[in-house]
This record gives C-alpha cells, sequence and structure tokens, in this order.
C-alpha cells in the first residue's frame, strides 16, 4: 500500500527543572544557593530524504516525542539538554497543521530540516534569585513545556507526467507499455486503487510517469474512488489524458473528466495536457481517419499492438 497521508502527533521535550540547592561547607550549616538551571527540552525535526518514497514509517507509531531536559543540580551545574529526534520523512512532504489547517512546512528538495516542535527552556536554579533582601532564596521555576503539535504529513509524489481520464480508458496499460510498471490491469473499472509511478527512460533523461485511479463525475464529492488522489497531479508538469477511442461519446467523457479536475483545482486545467486516445487497434480504417480529423492534437494509439507509442514518447518529451 502507498501510504501518502498520516496523522501524527509531536511533543517535543520539557525543559528540565531549576532547582534549590546550598553550598556544603564544613561548620557552615548552609552555605548560600547554588542550585542549577534545568536543561532545555529536545526538539523535533524533520529532515526530507530521497531515500524514501512513502511515508510507511509512520503507519504505526503515531506519537514521536523529543527527551526532556534535565534537571540542574548543586554546585550551580545546568542540567543536560534533552536529545533531539530527527524523523526521516520523504522528500516532497508537506506538514500540515490539524488545528487550523494551514501548510506549516513543505520540504521540496532533498535534505531539508526544520525544527517542527521546540523543545521548553530549562527552568532557573536558586542562584538567579538571590537579592539583597534575600541571600538564601528558597525559589527555583520549573521548565517550560515542550511544543505539542499535531500534523498531518502528506505525500506528493514527483512525478513529470501524471496519467488520468475515465476508468478502463487504459491508463495502466498504457504506462505498463511505456514504462514496464508494475500495474494492475482490468477489464473493470477502478483497476487502479492507489497512485503508482514509473520511469520513461529517454536516452539521457528520463520522465517519471503516476499511473492514477479513473475519475468520474461527481469525484470531487467523493464519487468512485473520489479525487484525493488528485493532489499527485499538482507537481507534475504535464497531464496526460488518455481517451478510449471506442467509447460511444468521446467529447463528452473527455469533458467530465475535465470538470473534475477543474473542481478540485482549477489551476490544473493551465498545466499542459496531452490528449492520447487508446485502444486504436479496435478501430477500423475509417474510424481511424474520422477520429483524426476530429482531434487532430491527439495521439492515437494502442497500448495493446504498441502502436504509435513511440510518437507519443516524442510527444511527451517535447511538451516537458
Ligand atoms: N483492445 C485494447 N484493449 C485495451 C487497450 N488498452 C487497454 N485495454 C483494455 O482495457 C481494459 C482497461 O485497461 P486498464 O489499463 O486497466 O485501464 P485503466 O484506465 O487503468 O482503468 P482504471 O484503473 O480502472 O481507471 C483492460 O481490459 C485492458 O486490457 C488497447 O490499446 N487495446
Ligand atoms: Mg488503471
Amino acid at each position: 500500500m502507498l501510504v501518502d497521508s498520516v496523522e501524527i502527533e509531536l511533543k517535543a521535550g520539557d525543559g528540565g527543572d531549576g532547582v534549590i540547592a546550598w553550598r556544603r561547607e564544613k561548620f557552615v550549616a548552609r552555605g548560600g544557593p547554588e542550585g542549577g538551571d534545568g536543561g532545555r527540552g529536545g526538539s523535533i525535526i524533520l529532515r526530507s530524504t530521497h531515500n524514501l518514497d512513502t511515508l510507511a514509517s509512520f503507519r504505526f507509531r503515531k506519537t514521536f516525542k523529543a527527551e526532556r531536559g534535565h534537571n540542574g543540580a548543586n554546585k550551580r551545574k545546568t542540567g543536560s539538554a534533552g536529545a533531539d529526534l530527527e524523523l526521516l520523512i520523504p522528500t516532497g512532504t508537506r506538514v500540515i497543521n490539524l488545528v487550523d489547517n494551514r501548510v506549516i512546512a513543505d520540504l521540496t528538495t532533498s535534505d531539508e530540516s526544520i525544527v517542527i516542535a521546540r523543545g521548553g527552556q530549562g527552568g532557573l536554579g536558586n542562584v538567579h534569585f538571590v537579592s539583597s533582601t534575600n541571600q538564601n532564596p528558597f525559589e527555583a521555576t520549573k521548565g517550560t513545556p515542550g511544543q505539542v503539535l499535531n500534523v498531518k504529513l502528506e505525500l506528493q509524489l514527483v512525478a513529470d507526467v501524471a496519467l488520468i481520464g475515465e476508468p478502463s480508458s487504459g491508463k495502466s496499460s498504457i504506462i505498463k507499455a511505456l514504462t514496464g510498471a508494475n500495474v494492475r490491469i482490468g477489464a473493470y473499472n477502478f483497476s487502479t486503487t492507489e497512485p503508482v509511478l514509473g520511469v520513461l527512460p529517454l536516452g539521457e533523461q528520463s520522465l517519471t510517469l503516476v499511473d492514477l485511479p479513473g475519475l468520474i463525475e461527481g469525484a470531487h464529492r467523493g464519487k468512485g474512488l473520489g479525487a484525493e488522489f488528485l493532489k499527485h497531479t499538482q507537481r507534475v508538469k504535464v497531464l496526460l489524458h488518455v481517451l478510449d477511442g471506442t467509447a460511444p461519446e468521446l467529447k463528452r467523457s473527455e469533458n467530465s473528466v475535465l470538470t473534475e479536475l477543474k473542481k478540485y483545482d482549477p489551476t490544473l486545467l493551465d498545466k499542459p495536457r496531452l490528449v492520447v486516445i487508446n485502444k486504436s487497434d479496435l478501430l477500423s480504417l475509417d474510424e481511424t481517419k474520422a477520429m483524426q480529423k476530429k482531434y487532430p492534437q491527439a495521439v492515437l494509439v494502442s497500448a495493446t499492438t504498441g502502436a504509435n507509442l513511440k510518437e507519443l514518447q516524442t510527444r511527451l518529451l517535447e511538451i516537458v
């Protein structure tokens, strides 16, 4: 399973407490204050890495705590700081505060790090409370609490091209024919239930494609598999819109997908979109000609026979 969204609780360490302590000397009952300060609490740090491509490590463990600062000690000794806790997340992960749904971090490149929850301050020992009127203060402060944060981590796959289209138009068949990606292909709708990546090597370069579940009317309201996975289209450069060439109403099918995209995020329609008409092997010569006339910009292919897939690669590369 591709884990692309998790909710976790982060708890930075509390600061250690300041203490009340006195100098010990022979023949002196109480030799002046010397209670040290508490150490600061450990913070929680998120670091992005290319070596991960899912949030699976957060599937079972939901609460992460950094170490508490140590209390101060006598002889003015400051307690040691709590250790920071560093959590590795895949590059392309957004961090959303669950309280107000605001994005608080977006780690888009590898090896970025941010302090997401800050450890508390150490408390003050009684050495700080000496005054002209009070040489022996029975006073020290507690450490302040570490920051507690409930966040959602959301991974947006980093791909160049996203395949979109109605169920069974042949998106998975095309990504498989192009990249050899290990995808499920089925003669029934919604055979793809989660995004799958495939890499298409093109000489020196390569393109990363992402296969998505089929989109149907009402997806933005949660119909079918819903449009939740459409977040993976937000960072791609090109949309590869797959139409089933044997569908009775091609234009309507195309428009219903566009409508869903728009309802999810209108800026998606600003992205370059390449229309691919699939299943050309099932069309007669006349039908093929009519199709080319009606959709001069589209690429007519067959995932089954491999017809015109080279042309599709070239067009994709041009656009990217
Ligand atoms: N004849 C023919 N059949 C095809 C072609 N491409 C795909 N199919 C068939 O169409 C059906 C659906 O293919 P998929 O690749 O699973 O379609 P999909 O768009 O990924 O479907 P969902 O994941 O459900 O959205 C399967 O039975 C495929 O074998 C093609 O070029 N020619
Ligand atoms: Mg599929």
